[in-house]
């Protein structure tokens, strides 16, 4: 037997035994400490028949067809030759004809681990160094807190990047508040490649201290003893604001902290009292708006002050209509507690969101291909892409400034799927049908590669070398080629290269370096910052053998914010005070008084106390799926066993499944005014009532407006969360639910399209 070769996924490290060119066996990586089973799914995602085996041209482009059958169309199989220098013309005749900014290259997903043949990073590198193209700026994760948060508190370390260490927390922390949990499942994934899973060691930390799951569900926070506050999703805020006037109206907040370190806070308490509303915020206030007893509300104000609080929330609560604001809300109930910069306290968002929040700061030194300035100097916030697609020349707000939308001519996506991510994608589907061009690199037959015109098969990370890891873990992985490419597949960086040269200047593109020398320039560049750090790493060729070098935990623990509350002068925050903003006076002004200057309860539209609810009176939350890494395994054996008729489960409560007549294991219709989907129920006795959680990750398979499959995305609605940051606001949706009484339309995402090769036409 030969040796095991290592490689990494997002969602876990293994090492895997190859036989004559196949892949026999994985097994988890000897240093993951809890692997995720996740990995099981590999050799079938190798050798799927969802693959896509050759480059393709939709016939409907062909025959120019204006975008009409994207989506819907059979495609033709031609040769890699002919299909780089169309591609290549593409990109030239739309230069020439409508400039750089007329082309989309965003691109925005997760695309693989490892950092050299990072898809969405090679794609932008390749089209920055040829004249640039159409920008996205933020993410879907954190989209609307990365836009605003830096303006109030300076950094976005707060947003998951360096939080306060699991051990502070275990040393110091008496009460910790998880809005939303700290789910096991969302720990199973880590990007740039997780290595070591420590969702257990980071609860075993927190056993003994006095832990509340704030969540419409009791599941998001298992395995540990805590209480449970069934809260109706998208009213954090106000709960946090009643939490924060009850601390004041007992005079219990701490002054000293407030005056020293925080700017505005009269104008936030004057809002809290009701002087500038006439409404106080009471635990009274919010109890109807959240659905908590005020009594419950008020005792957990009084139990906070004095003791050490670590105030946490995930990502979840901020895509949504308004998702600024619970975060601001929480850092200022921390500034309100004197909590923040203390050991074990103060506050953090993404703790209950992916692998290895509050480790040590490793800092692991991890670098892909530079990918440069875009000459073309055109972005869009990444989440109003069908807004720009369906309103070229049209106008929006973000950040406190205007923006005009670019006409979009071609789209190019590699590493991504905007018809995984999107909202409403009845509408972006709608929007895709705009350009003149949409190019794809996938492996796998997504949404996105079917609504194309030209579709390039892309390697996974299997079939080539790579180096990968997570800054925010301690390992440093060597990535191996275990298998040759499947079918016609090819490196992205190899088509890249090959359409610089066709655009006449081949290595503008791969800098002069081929696969393996970026492999070792990358290293090279981790062992002298290493070696700056007084650590001395492994020559390459022990590295490469060995499948990783270790990267040693600096020896202090980290608390956030411990700088700036021992010296707030020598360490002023990157805000206009230099302090913690709790007032911004220009947010009023800025949005012409359609924001306030503090945080602050503002109507998310679609949610439980909304009129809509009269006629969708249930709450849709899309969680991250549990069998997967958003749409990626889809169609594969692994996923499929939590399947029943190709459908996902919905989690539906007692009580609405009761009022409806809906029995475990019914077929549900899920539906708004926007589309409906499909799912199995799954009768979940610790749900809020009027909640209900289809996971995201299913591929999109419409007939007309309906999704044969369970991709709730075409129920969320397509807006941003506010002008500040226009993040994606997926989790503000409203929809009702009924057993389906006619026979379900078979789910067709399993198969690929219908493929012909010319001269053969009509073969499938
Ligand atoms: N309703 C709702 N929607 C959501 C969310 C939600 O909570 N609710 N969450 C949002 C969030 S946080 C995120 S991050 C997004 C995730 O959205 P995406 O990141 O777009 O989802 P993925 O399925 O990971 O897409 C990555 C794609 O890259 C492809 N790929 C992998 N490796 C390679 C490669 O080497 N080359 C090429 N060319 N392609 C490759 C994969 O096959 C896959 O199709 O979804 C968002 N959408
Ligand atoms: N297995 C797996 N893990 C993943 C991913 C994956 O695809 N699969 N994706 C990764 C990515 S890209 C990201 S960005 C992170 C996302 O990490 P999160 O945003 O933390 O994950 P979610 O699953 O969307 O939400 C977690 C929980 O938040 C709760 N919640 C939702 N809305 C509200 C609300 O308004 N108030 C309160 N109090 N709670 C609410 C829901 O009950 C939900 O179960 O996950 C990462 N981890
Ligand atoms: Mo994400």
């Amino acid at each position: 037997m030969s040796r095991l070769r290592l490689s990494v996924s997002h969602w876990g490290t293994f090492r895997a035994e190859v036989v004559d060119g196949e892949l026999r066996r994985i097994e988890p990586f000897e240093h993951d400490p809890d692997p995720s089973d996740l990995i099981r799914v590999w050799p079938e995602m190798l050798t799927s028949p969802l693959r896509v085996s050759a480059p393709l041209f939709r016939a409907g482009w062909l025959e120019g067809d204006g975008g009409a059958g994207r989506g819907e169309d059979h495609f033709v199989r031609v040769g890699w030759d002919e299909a780089l220098d169309r591609t290549a013309g593409e990109l030239a005749r739309v230069r020439r004809d409508h400039g750089d900014a007329a082309i989309f290259g965003g691109s925005y997903g997760w695309s693989s681990a490892g950092r050299i043949h990072h898809a969405r990073s090679l794609i932008r590198r390749f089209l920055y160094a040829f004249g640039g193209s159409t920008d996205q700026v933020m993410n879907y994760s954190y989209g609307a807190a990365q836009a605003f948060i830096p303006r109030v508190l300076g950094t976005t370390a707060a947003i998951g990047s360096h939080l306060t260490s699991a051990e502070s927390i275990g040393e110091h922390c008496d009460i910790f508040l998880a809005f939303g949990g700290l789910p096991a499942r969302t720990w199973a994934v880590q990007s740039g490649g997780a290595s070591a899973h420590v969702h257990g060691r980071f609860l075993s930390q927190l056993s003994g201290l006095r832990l509340v799951n704030i969540s419409p569900s009791k599941a998001d926070l298992d395995g540990v003893e805590a209480e449970w506050l069934p809260i109706r999703p998208n009213t954090d805020t106000a709960l946090i604001l009643a939490l924060t006037r009850e601390v004041i109206r007992a005079g219990r907040h701490d002054r000293a902290f407030l005056d020293r370190y925080t700017e505005g806070f009269a104008p936030f308490a004057a809002y809290l009292a009701g002087e500038s509303d006439g409404t106080e915020k009471t635990a009274d206030w919010a109890a109807p708006i959240c659905g908590i007893p005020a009594g419950t509300i008020r005792a957990l104000a009084l139990s906070l002050p004095g003791r050490r609080v670590m105030l946490s929330a995930n990502w979840a609560l901020q895509r949504a209509r308004h998702g600024e604001q619970p975060f601001w809300a929480l850092a200022a109930l921390a500034a309100v507690l004197g909590q923040i910069g203390l050991p074990g306290g103060g506050f953090g968002f993404g703790y209950g969101s992916s692998n290895a929040q509050g480790n040590p700061r490793y800092g692991t030194p991890l670098h892909g291909l530079p990918i440069g300035a875009n000459p073309a100097r055109s972005v869009i916030p990444v989440a109003r892409v069908a807004d720009m697609l369906l309103d070229p020349g049209g106008s929006y707000r973000f950040m406190g400034r205007t923006h005009t939308y670019p006409d979009i001519r071609l789209i190019y996506w590699a590493g991504g799927n905007p018809f995984h991510h999107h909202q409403d994608l009845n509408r972006l589907r709608a929007a895709f049908r705009r350009p003149e061009t949409v190019i794809v690199h996938e492996c796998h037959w997504t949404a996105t590669a079917r609504h194309a015109d030209i579709v390039l098969p892309a390697t996974t990370t299997l079939e080539r070398n790579d180096i990968g890891g997570s800054s925010r873990e301690p390992y440093l992985l060597a990535m191996e080629k275990l298998v040759e490419p499947q079918g016609e597949a090819r490196n992205d960086f190899d088509i890249f290269a090959d359409l610089a040269e066709r655009l006449g200047d081949r290595a503008r593109f791969t800098g002069g370096r081929d696969e393996m020398g970026w492999i070792r320039h990358a290293y090279g560049r981790a062992v002298q910052e290493m070696a700056e750090r007084g650590v001395t790493l492994p020559d390459f060729e022990r590295f490469w053998e060995r499948g990783y070098a270790e990267i040693p935990a600096p020896p202090e623990t980290y608390v956030m914010f411990s700088d700036y509350r021992a010296d707030p002068e020598a360490h002023r925050l990157n805000t206009p005070s230099g302090r913690i903003e709790l007032f911004q006076k220009d947010l009023i002004s800025e949005t012409e008084g359609r924001q306030p200057g503090h945080p602050a309860w503002l109507d998310p539209e679609e949610w439980l106390g909304a009129p809509l609810a009269q006629r969708y009176p249930l709450h849709l939350l899309t969680p991250q799926p549990a069998r997967k890494l958003h749409g990626q395994m889809e169609g594969s054996g692994y996923v499929a066993e939590g399947k029943r008729d190709g459908l996902e489960p919905i989690r539906i409560s007692e009580r609405a499944a009761r009022d409806r007549g809906i029995v475990e294991g019914d077929i549900l219709r899920i539906f708004n005014d926007r589309g409906a989907c499909h799912a199995w129920a799954q009768v979940d006795p610790a749900l809020h009532d009027d909640v209900v959680m289809l996971a995201t990750g299913s591929a999109y398979d419409p007939d007309g407006r309906e999704d044969r499959g369970s991709n709730p995305n075409v129920l969320t609605r397509d807006i941003g969360s506010s002008e500040l940051g226009q993040g994606c606001a997926a989790q503000s949706c409203l929809v009702e639910v009924a057993r389906l009484d006619q026979p379900l339309r078979p789910v067709r995402s399993h198969r690929p399209p219908r493929i012909v090769t010319p001269g053969d036409m009509g073969q499938e």
